[in-house]
């Protein structure tokens, strides 16, 4: 922390010197961009200023219930000026989804806690070792004296449970469990949040889910898990794209699996239209699945392939098969 020192003080005087602020996280808004924008734009409203918190694309359906969710401006493009633009978790103002250009805030302040970053703010506040956007501002709480609210707790909360997988990931730090403890102090009460944030499922999700669990198979001596979906069991199911997300997590809860492997028919689409996606231990995926014209992280990528289910599973399974060995 003491590195970032000067960084939280610059932030510190850049907030207190400012009126009216810009906030907006990442495409694809997930727990840790939406509750740390709102608990951000709470402080700032109980500190007499303007926040003002956008967003290109929706806000996930089960992060709507935060205190504030529902205000979000989702803006194509947002006009005007304003004296301080804070941006979180964003490597550049494209994925940020280029609301604004830089020269329409006069301070630029850049918040994130990914190993990919650019210096694009007047400040930079990039913390690698931070588990979440949600922990570095609990830093700037503190370095401004305050004490998160019980809702800007719950907004916190929000972010740092579904960046640390429930504390699961190799991010669940000391300082991120720490931070968990005081919030449940200001207020948090972690088994609503996570029936508010987890148990969401519909009927059909989980019917998609059994089907899709009833095809696994195992290759390459238990290194190799693959599932598939195809157009029939989403019909069976009654189950949308939407319903697909988690599913291949399914493949990694087995201890000795090195690579996880999804593969499904586009419901919509046309029926070669094959989407691929990787989980990995130990492996990178996302060299593969650039390979492929596709992209991710090192354990989980994906990418599409044109052809037959069965056909385009075994030609992954065999290439994936011969990588892993070496
Ligand atoms: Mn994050």
């Amino acid at each position: 922390m003491n590195k970032h020192k000067k960084s939280l003080q610059e932030i510190a005087g850049i907030i207190k010197s400012s009126q009216k602020f810009f906030i907006a996280g990442h495409l694809k808004p997930d727990g840790d961009t939406i509750g740390t924008a709102l608990a951000l734009k709470s402080l700032l409203a109980r500190m007499g200023k303007e926040p003002h918190v956008f967003s290109k694309e929706p806000v996930p359906s089960n992060m709507l219930f935060l205190p504030g969710a529902r205000d979000i401006k989702i803006r194509d493009k947002v006009t005007g000026v304003f004296d301080c633009a804070i941006i979180l978790e964003s490597v550049s103002l494209e994925r940020m989804g280029s609301l604004i250009e830089l020269s329409q805030a006069d301070k630029v302040i850049n918040i994130d806690h990914h190993a990919t970053f650019t210096n694009f703010g007047h400040v930079n506040y990039i913390d690698s070792t931070a588990s979440s956007s949600a922990e570095q501002l609990y830093i700037i709480f503190k370095q401004l004296n305050k004490k998160p609210t019980a809702a800007e707790a719950e907004c916190l909360y929000a972010g740092l449970v579904t960046d640390t997988g429930k504390f699961q990931h190799s991010n669940a730090s000391p300082s991120a469990l720490a931070m968990a403890s005081e919030l449940i102090k200001a207020g948090v009460k972690p088994f609503r949040l996570y029936d508010r944030i987890y148990a969401n499922k519909t009927p059909c999700s989980l019917r998609l889910l059994g089907l899709a669990l009833n095809s696994l198979k195992i290759s390459k001596g238990g290194q190799i898990a693959c599932m598939r979906i195809t157009r029939q069991m989403f019909k069976n199911a009654g189950a949308s794209v939407n319903d697909t997300e988690e599913i291949i997590n399914y493949c990694m809860m087995m201890p000795e699996i090195k690579i996880g492997v999804l593969s499904r028919e586009n419901p919509g689409g046309a029926r070669n239209d094959i989407k691929i996606s990787l989980r990995s231990r130990g492996f990178d995926v996302s060299e593969f699945a650039r390979h492929y014209g596709g992209g991710g992280h090192r354990n989980a990528s994906g990418f599409s392939l044109k052809g037959n289910i069965a056909s385009v599973e075994e030609k992954i399974i065999a290439k994936l098969s011969k990588a892993v060995e070496k």
